[in-house]
């Protein structure tokens, strides 16, 4: 621990930006694999600790924050506050953006969101191994007034351009702190919230987010398998609210069921260094988001 260390810096950043800008990829490349799992501890709202970067002069801890979106029910409205006082809280908000992608909606919305917050906010143009310098100029021309950004740092998340340069930043701005978790622990996520977020985002990437926040899946089981002892027996429900996403979610056949079982098995397997057994069970449950009640079964909590 370097808490005596007086130069010490230590912050919380919020990634947002719309989905498949490569916020995932980024953590992954600066994160790394070396996700090391704390189980049992409870989940209590949404934004999670997604990562923790421990360097020799600072610990930077990435916060996952939902409900960027236009709320369109309570829980989006839960979701929606959570993330608002969020991003007064942490220390550096980062925007990510597509470099491909044109000022959208999406991002009109988060920017609407971020009025008024005092917190800096770093626009991160991702994904500049897929566009000529001249358009990336071009880019980000359209987006620099929209917005007054602390910084602005082109980077590939996929190919590690600039990345380093994007953290000495980040350190560059983060106030002295305490190494608010020891360096070998990368994440707070229980086991059971990972697990139920890789399988939903397979669902979301599939169906091509056709049924984006309407969906949550609930891991019922994690045991090991009472005939085989090396291999670890997942179950978990996906819950939907009308059968018309119940026939998306399972597809022809079972077919798009069956890709999201072995994608999400694959990566469960890393997770949990052990081969798995993952069954998957798709139930109806109408109007569940507006279900106090059940907003509490999930997890969310005010
Ligand atoms: P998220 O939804 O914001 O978490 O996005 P992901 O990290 O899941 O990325 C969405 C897709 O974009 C994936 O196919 C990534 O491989 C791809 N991607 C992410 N970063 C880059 C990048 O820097 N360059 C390129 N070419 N692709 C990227
Ligand atoms: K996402
Ligand atoms: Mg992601």
């Amino acid at each position: 621990m370097q808490q005596e260390n007086q130069n010490y810096k230590s912050g919380f950043i919020s990634i947002i930006g719309r989905p498949n800008v490569g916020k995932s990829t980024f953590l992954n490349r600066v994160i790394g694999q070396k996700i090391a799992i704390m189980s049992d501890k409870p989940q209590t709202t949404r934004n999670k600790i997604q990562g923790v970067l421990t360097r020799t002069n600072s610990q930077m801890v990435f916060i996952d924050t939902p409900g960027i979106h236009k709320p369109k029910h309570k829980l989006g409205e839960f979701m929606f506050k959570v993330t608002k006082n969020t991003l007064r809280e942490v220390d550096i908000v980062m925007l990510m953006v597509n470099a491909e992608q044109e000022l959208g909606k999406g991002d009109e919305f988060i920017l609407e969101m971020l009025e008024g917050n005092s917190t800096p906010v770093f626009l991160v143009v991702n994904k500049i191994d897929k566009v000529h310098p001249d358009e990336l100029a071009k880019f980000i021309n359209s987006f620099k007034d929209k917005y007054p950004f602390k910084e602005i740092i082109p980077i590939s998340a996929l190919e590690g351009n600039n990345v380093e340069n994007l953290l000495a930043t980040i350190e560059s701005y983060l106030p002295e702190g305490p190494q608010y978790y020891p360096a070998d622990q990368v994440t707070d996520h229980p086991e059971r919230f990972i697990i139920s977020e890789l399988i939903r985002e397979k669902i979301l990437h599939l169906t091509r987010e056709e049924i984006p926040h309407s969906i949550a899946v609930v891991i019922d089981k994690i045991k090991r398998d009472e005939e085989n002892e090396d291999k670890i027996r997942v179950q978990a429900t996906i819950m939907v609210e009308r059968d018309s996403q119940k026939g998306i979610v399972i597809g022809k056949q079972g077919s798009l069921l069956k890709q999201v079982g072995t994608q999400a098995r694959k990566d469960i397997e890393m997770l949990l260094g052990s081969k798995v057994y993952l069954e998957l069970w798709v139930k109806v449950q109408k109007d569940w988001r507006n279900k106090q009640t059940q907003l509490r079964d999930f997890g969310y909590r005010e």
